[in-house]
């Protein structure tokens, strides 16, 4: 078997309100138009992609909680409607996704072996977060290509953030390992918003974007700050920030899946790129290509 790899990681958010946008054929209601820069971003870095063929999506979801230890997506195919239950009257989605069995195994025999608390989701009933579809849809909308999502531990509320990211780093080098095993050619995505403060009252017309602002002077520049370190390939300080980031800015990443991201990809010190940064109910969302170290 030839040797697997990364071929890219993102960032790639997951506010159902982008799939409502695009009027997506799986989503039932409908929308005239709205969060064009993010929906933009995302049309970027699918171009980008193309020239960086991939044979699996591993997705790390804020919205699939478990409270204990790191699960991971093991049946060969899920299918049913997920709803938003914040937002039913935007995402209501029918859904047919294949899974990588085998890799999803060996992401869990990883982390086993790195001392982490993992298990195999084999419920053929499970219903998928919405975090792990409108990712996924957003960077391949045409599901050709199987993919294996990994939930969001509750370690990062049991104990702190550091130590949550601690679990996350080993979780991202023990997915990285298993990828090298499988022989895939791997896309990763962090499906996370940035900081995330919001509004409480949406709208009559929920597309009017009139309404789509930052509403917090201070988690924007903490929102620039970590894009900052991104674009410059300072990967490790993003980490070494994370927690005075979580909590000035209430930032969605407490579920730990750009951390994950950054110790799979290596911690890398090439420069991301910012394909586009915007809001979602007040929310900062950026959508980031972020390449493999070179020296892993
Ligand atoms: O889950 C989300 C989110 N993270 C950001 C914005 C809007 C809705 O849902
Ligand atoms: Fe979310």
């Amino acid at each position: 078997m030839t040797h697997g790899r990364i071929v890219a990681g993102a960032l790639a958010p997951h506010p159902p309100h982008l799939v409502y946008a695009e009027n997506a054929p799986q989503n039932e209601p409908r929308a005239e138009c709205g969060w064009e820069e993010l929906r933009w971003g995302y049309e970027r870095l699918r171009k980008s992609l193309e020239s960086k063929p991939y044979d699996v999506i591993i997705v790390h979801t804020p919205h699939w909680r478990t409270g204990r230890g790191h699960h991971v997506l093991a049946h060969p195919h899920f299918s049913g409607l997920s709803v938003d239950p914040v937002f039913p009257h935007l995402f209501r989605y029918r859904y047919d996704v294949k899974v990588d069995v085998p890799l999803a195994e060996l992401v869990v025999e990883e982390a086993r072996a790195a001392g982490l608390t993992s298990m195999p989701m084999r419920n053929p009933d499970f219903r998928i977060d919405y975090g792990t579809l409108v990712s996924c849809h957003m960077v391949r909308p045409q599901w050709d290509v199987p993919v294996v999502a990994v939930s969001s531990s509750s370690c990062y509320d049991d104990f702190s953030v550091e130590v949550g990211d601690a679990q996350m780093t080993a979780l991202g080098v023990a997915t990285r390992k298993a990828i090298a095993r499988s022989g895939r050619r791997a896309l990763l995505l962090a499906s996370c918003s940035l900081s995330h403060r919001h509004f409480t009252q949406e709208p009559a017309v929920p597309e009017d974007m009139t309404h789509e602002h930052i509403y917090n002077y201070n988690q924007y520049l903490w929102d620039m700050r970590m894009l900052g370190h991104l674009r410059a390939g300072r990967t490790k300080r993003v980490v070494e920030e994370s927690p005075d980031f979580v909590e000035q800015a209430s930032s969605e990443t407490r579920a730990g899946s750009l951390t994950w991201l950054l110790a799979a990809l290596g911690f890398p010190t090439e420069p991301a790129t910012v394909h586009a940064y915007g809001t979602v109910i007040g929310t900062g969302n950026a959508v980031v290509e972020i390449p493999p170290s070179t020296g892993v």
